[in-house]
């Protein structure tokens, strides 16, 4: 069976390390023959969402839009691996309700602010502490950790191929493929 319609919602701080976890499960799945499809923040929100900011109202729209398209996505047959920040219980909630929980799992990447604050990757926490950017999710908007995630992976004690490798081996028994 190389066909499954799902949704594995990674949720954590920008730079925790979502994207590179939803793209190494991508290529993972691609080498066991199951296509899968990675929807994240930084291209919804060039595209279709790019009239919304980082207030808590722009989040949770922008978040209920993304749980929608991974709907649809999920109706025409695709795995979808979607990385976003959804910072607040109730944004999960809402996202869960929307896609259905048959169809969907919580990946939780608990990395640090302290961490993610020290890679930096985009220099934005940088940016952040300096007044730059205002409303930085860990900086001064807030970060609530999910209370019942799936699975949750910890960046700083695991490495990114176990992981991916575990998250894997979670969605074939969901998948039971
Ligand atoms: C958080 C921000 C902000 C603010 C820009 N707060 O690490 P990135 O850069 O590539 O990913 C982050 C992305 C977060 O968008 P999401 O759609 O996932 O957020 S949410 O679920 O809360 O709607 C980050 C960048 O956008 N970014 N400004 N103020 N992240």
């Amino acid at each position: 069976n190389n066909h499954a319609s799902f949704v594995v919602w990674f949720t954590g701080l920008s730079g925790s390390g979502k994207s590179s976890l939803a793209n190494r499960l991508e290529k993972l799945l691609y080498e066991q023959q199951i296509r899968s499809f990675v929807l994240d923040g930084d291209s919804l929100r060039k595209g279709v969402n790019k009239n919304l900011g980082f207030s808590a109202e722009d989040r949770e729209e922008n978040l209920r839009i993304a749980a929608e398209v991974a709907k649809i996505l999920v109706a025409s047959g695709s795995l979808v691996l979607a990385s976003f920040i959804a910072p607040m219980q109730r944004n999960r909630d809402l996202i869960k309700e929307i896609i259905g929980e048959q169809n969907y799992i919580e990946v939780f990447v608990n990395t640090s602010l302290e961490e993610c604050e020290r890679r930096d990757v985009k220099g934005l926490y940088k940016k952040a502490r300096a007044g730059e950017i205002k409303n930085f999710t860990g900086i001064d908007a807030p970060y609530e950790n999910p209370v019942n995630p799936d699975i949750e992976i910890n960046t700083e004690k695991e490495s990114l191929e176990e992981a991916t490798h575990r998250i894997f081996k979670l969605l074939q028994k969901k998948l039971e493929i």
